[in-house]
């Protein structure tokens, strides 16, 4: 068991302080087979390679109530097609789990649904701090065409990764590059009656 200690981080100077992270999960795009619109620009994509999509970096500490995990999702720029490089989403398996978003460098966004019927869509800046609340996915997406979108995360610890939920249908809207500027769409895949509880 890990005991609970206190212990401290650097962030303001990430990467550099990539050692001070537990583990480090690489995602390549191809673990976002499906999720993108145009699956002609996709395939294309990966007949050029399988790039890394996004980076998680994380701090271990035992998944039991009262504890938080903590850590870096680092999203790289690029696009498939109209869309931008973007994390996988997830619901939390427990949904009355909230998480905290700090935005220390590039620019984004974190689209975010509940099963309600409601959708957001917050920034990403600098210096911004996007609360996910209880019961939203949230999924962030990177809308700079040169800088990766670093944020540190913070969730209770309990809280686990629902991914199969988002999987059948991706997430309501979609962002997209019109000729420049990051513009929010319906998801033409997406359905309400294929959604279910878990
Ligand atoms: C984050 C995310 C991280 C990667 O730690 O796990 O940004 O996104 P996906 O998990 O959707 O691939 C978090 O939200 N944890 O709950
Ligand atoms: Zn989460």
């Amino acid at each position: 068991m890990i005991q609970p200690r206190p212990f401290s981080l650097d962030i303001g100077s990430a990467p550099e302080s990539a050692a001070q992270f537990d583990h480090r999960l690489e995602r390549r795009l191809s673990s976002l087979r499906g999720q993108f619109s145009d699956a002609q620009a996709f395939a294309e994509k990966m007949a050029q390679g399988d790039p890394v999509a996004y980076e998680v970096l994380e701090i271990l500490r035992p998944e039991e109530q009262g504890e938080l995990l903590s850590g870096l999702s680092i999203v790289h720029p690029g696009k498939v097609g109209r869309e931008y490089f973007m994390t996988k989403g997830h619901f939390h398996s427990v949904r009355a789990t909230a998480e905290i978003y700090y935005c220390l460098r590039g620019q984004g966004c974190m689209v975010m649904e509940n099963e309600s019927g409601d959708w957001d869509v917050q920034q990403f800046l600098p210096g911004r701090v996007v609360y996910v609340a209880p019961g939203w996915a949230h999924r962030s997406v990177n809308t700079s065409p040169t800088e990766s979108l670093m944020t540190f995360f913070v969730y209770p610890a309990h809280a686990g990764h629902d991914y199969a939920t988002i999987e059948r249908n991706g997430f309501r809207k979609l962002v997209v590059d019109d000729n420049g500027s990051p513009t929010i769409i319906d998801n033409p895949r997406w359905s309400a009656g294929a959604r279910t509880h878990v």
